[in-house]
């Protein structure tokens, strides 16, 4: 799968991405990414990316131009009048602060894709026609204020780059699927987890993990899973049984 950011700073990933799983995708070939700089497809001497808002009101927009000759250069063949497609199965996605939550469900949608082409907003938004007319969809990452679309590119990257075939060793990704209920796609929370030593500084771990009795150890992660999810997350639920798509 190939991933495009366009951002107006490409230095941002090269921390995100050299580490752990998606490091070592890229480096197998089983994803690639690929950095733009915004600024490339500006045209006047200043390279500005950014203008006052219409109305007025604080802050600066990102401008279209720029934007829409970035993603049409990237992407040549882009069915135009269709948005957010190219031509064999990739989506353009606006990360904003007035977006859509990104949530598991939406990670495994977009794990099926061939190329994402992922646009950075910054300053005080996007001009709005790029939500409307190149965009397939306008994501958010959740209910707090970033300072830019960088960040939540990376998560979404992260998220979606975990599912695909042969990353984590997850060959079928069908049955990989049913698992991400589990791997908190929605439903409980993961059950806590204890390693050695059985005793650090007086605490305790649970006899019952300690005692090779299965299907108590089972019932026991089960009950704990449900406490926990019910004092941390009680949205979670209330929304049971959860399906992540
Ligand atoms: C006056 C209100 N604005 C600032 C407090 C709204 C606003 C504009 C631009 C809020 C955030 C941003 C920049 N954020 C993003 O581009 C962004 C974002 C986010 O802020 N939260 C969660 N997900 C995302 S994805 C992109």
């Amino acid at each position: 799968m190939t991933f495009h950011i366009l951002t107006i700073f490409p230095e941002f990933f090269t921390g995100p991405f050299s580490h752990g799983v998606v490091s070592r995708a890229a480096a197998t070939g089983l994803l690639e990414i690929r950095i733009h700089n915004l600024r490339d497809w500006t045209t006047d001497r200043h390279k500005s990316v950014d203008d006052r808002p219409f109305g007025g009101g604080e802050g600066m927009v990102l401008k279209p131009g720029p934007i829409f000759e970035a993603v049409e250069s990237i992407w040549p063949d882009r069915r135009p009048g269709s948005p957010g497609g190219s031509e064999d199965g990739g989506k353009v996605l606006l990360l904003s602060a007035q977006g859509r939550l990104f949530d598991q469900a939406m990670a495994n949608r977009l794990s099926r894709e061939a190329e994402l082409l992922l646009i950075c907003g910054r300053y005080e938004g996007v001009d709005e026609r790029v939500a409307e007319h190149l965009a397939a969809d306008e994501i958010s990452i959740g209910n707090y204020v970033l300072s830019g679309g960088e960040l939540a590119a990376a998560v979404v990257i992260d998220a979606v780059a975990r599912l695909l075939p042969g990353v984590l060793g997850n060959e079928s990704s069908a049955a990989f699927e049913s698992f991400q209920e589990t791997g908190h796609g929605q439903g409980l929370l993961d059950c806590p987890h204890w390693t050695r030593p059985a005793d650090f500084r007086g605490w305790k771990v649970p006899e019952v993990l300690l005692n090779g009795n299965h299907e108590e150890i089972r019932r026991f992660r089960q009950r704990l899973a449900r406490e926990k999810t019910a004092r941390l997350r009680p949205d979670l639920l209330a929304a049971e049984p959860g399906d992540a798509e």
